[in-house]
């Protein structure tokens, strides 16, 4: 694994994740109460013994790079490294990262520096866990100039993701990048192909790409330089290399999920609440994902009543009821408060006197969620200022709202607080 240098994609404009990337790039997002989306990538490739990795981001935010440079510290008698690399101008290239393929481009002059074998490009936004190992030795038994790692795909989902023909020795012969109606039809395939019983291959017919690519040296080189014009591996590059190239498919057969839109995103934090077989678990030690130590002192509850529930170290919870949730770091939930079916980042800091009454009325809302506050179906971001007697629970049923003014978005019936948002006494969202 040595021969391998890790890239990670680390998001372009972030619009589909909005208004969790509004003042942070996305690998910063957090996951899972205590976690944020670049500690999956990192963690596979550290647990795969990659450990030369860069991040590539458009948006070159303070708290990722924080996190990074305390996360990942390796031995000095090792030569591993985290680094992130941001858009930058150059009097080459005066603009921004165009796309996936252009952003690796803008940096291949470093990238091809270093003495590697193969390139293993990876998206900051997923969840699951891989060992590259075996992915990297598919690539090299098949003699591929790329391998894309795959999954079986449903009709239903089918047209979000790049999809593929193969031929029985596994190599790609055809790819299409999101296709819609008969274009998506013509990419069906027999899926037994690939090992799955005749049942299962009828519910995924498809084989979809993940967005995640061993290239050997050279061919990244060739096919970033000879082709200028293209910006992005799944629109053009990974189609135009089927063609010429040896392009390899590599099974992956487990929990994989894109969590780049605020659905996908909530819906994967939700179900790590699951008992008792969580589609993805974080308690796995053979794998362990990591992130930053943080010492923070254990959760406090009191007369708390919580349910299927994931809660986070440092969080003081007085008198609620809490069901179907995760909360982060340093959450501070006050008395009566109803919280369902929502993700609560928490907080990077404690104000004074965390363990003190908050309940008299003051002319700033502290931290956390104020009394008898209800909130469900809801994401709300870190530092934010919830009042008492708050109700965010989508009472007029809305799909899409964009009130950035009075600090949230709606996307798909999900209600998203802003990071530092303050939300008044008495709202009803
Ligand atoms: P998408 O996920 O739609 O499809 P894209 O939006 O290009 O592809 O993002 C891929 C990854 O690169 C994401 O992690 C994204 O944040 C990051 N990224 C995007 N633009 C970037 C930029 N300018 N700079 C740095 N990082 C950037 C891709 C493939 C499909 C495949 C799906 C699987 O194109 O073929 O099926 O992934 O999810
Ligand atoms: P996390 O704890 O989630 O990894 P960060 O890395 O973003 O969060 O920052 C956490 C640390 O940064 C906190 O322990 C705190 O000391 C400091 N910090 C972050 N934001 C603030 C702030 N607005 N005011 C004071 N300290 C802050």
């Amino acid at each position: 694994m040595k021969r391998v240098l890790a890239v990670i994609l680390g998001g372009g404009a972030g619009t589909r994740l909005y208004p969790l990337t509004k003042l942070r790039a996305k690998p910063a997002v957090p996951l899972a109460g205590k976690y944020r989306l670049i500690d999956i990538p990192v963690s596979n490739c550290i647990n795969s013994e990659i450990y030369r990795i860069y991040v590539l981001t458009q948006f070159n935010s303070a708290s990722l790079n924080r996190h990074i440079a305390r996360a990942y510290n390796f031995s000095s008698f090792t030569e591993g490294f985290v680094e992130v690399l941001a858009a930058q101008q150059t009097a080459e290239n005066p603009s921004w990262f165009q796309g996936t393929a252009d952003a690796v481009r803008q940096y291949l002059w470093l990238l091809q520096e270093w003495d590697f074998d193969e390139y293993l490009i990876l998206s900051g936004d997923h969840l699951y866990r891989m060992d590259y190992r075996q992915f990297v030795a598919r690539h090299r038994e098949t003699g591929a100039d790329i391998t894309l790692s795959v999954v079986p795909m449903d009709e239903k989902r089918a047209s979000s993701f790049g999809l593929m023909k193969i031929d029985d020795t596994g190599r790609v012969v055809d790819f299409s990048e999101k296709p819609k109606g008969d274009a998506l039809k013509e990419m069906q395939v027999d899926t037994t192909t690939l090992g799955l019983t005749p049942v299962q291959a009828k519910a995924n017919p498809y084989i979809a790409s993940m967005g995640i690519y061993v290239f050997k040296k050279e061919a990244l080189k060739t096919l970033l330089q000879g082709n200028p014009t293209q910006t992005d591996f799944g629109k053009e590059i990974i189609p135009g290399a089927a063609k010429d190239y040896n392009v390899q498919a590599f099974l992956f057969d487990d929990y994989w999920e894109d969590i780049g839109t605020i659905e996908a995103f909530y819906d994967a934090n939700l179900a790590l609440t699951q008992q008792p077989q969580p589609p993805f678990s974080f308690y796995d030690e053979n794998a362990p994902i990591y992130t930053r130590a943080r010492y923070l002192p254990p959760t406090k509850f009191s007369d708390s009543h919580v349910t299927s529930s994931i809660i986070s170290e440092g969080c003081i919870l007085r008198n609620c009821r809490i069901h179907h949730s995760v909360l982060g770091v340093r959450a501070r939930i006050e008395e009566g408060c109803i919280i369902e079916d929502s993700l609560i980042m928490g907080s990077d800091l404690y104000e004074p006197f965390a363990e003190g009454e908050r309940n008299s009325p003051t002319d700033r809302i502290p931290l956390g969620i104020g009394a008898n506050t209800t909130i469900r179906r809801a994401i709300v971001d870190k530092n934010t200022r919830i009042g008492r007697n708050v109700q965010i629970i989508n009472k007029d049923r809305v799909e899409e709202a964009e009130r950035e003014q009075q600090g949230f978005f709606i996307r798909n019936g999900i209600i998203v607080i802003f990071k530092n948002a303050v939300i008044p006494d008495g709202t009803v969202i």
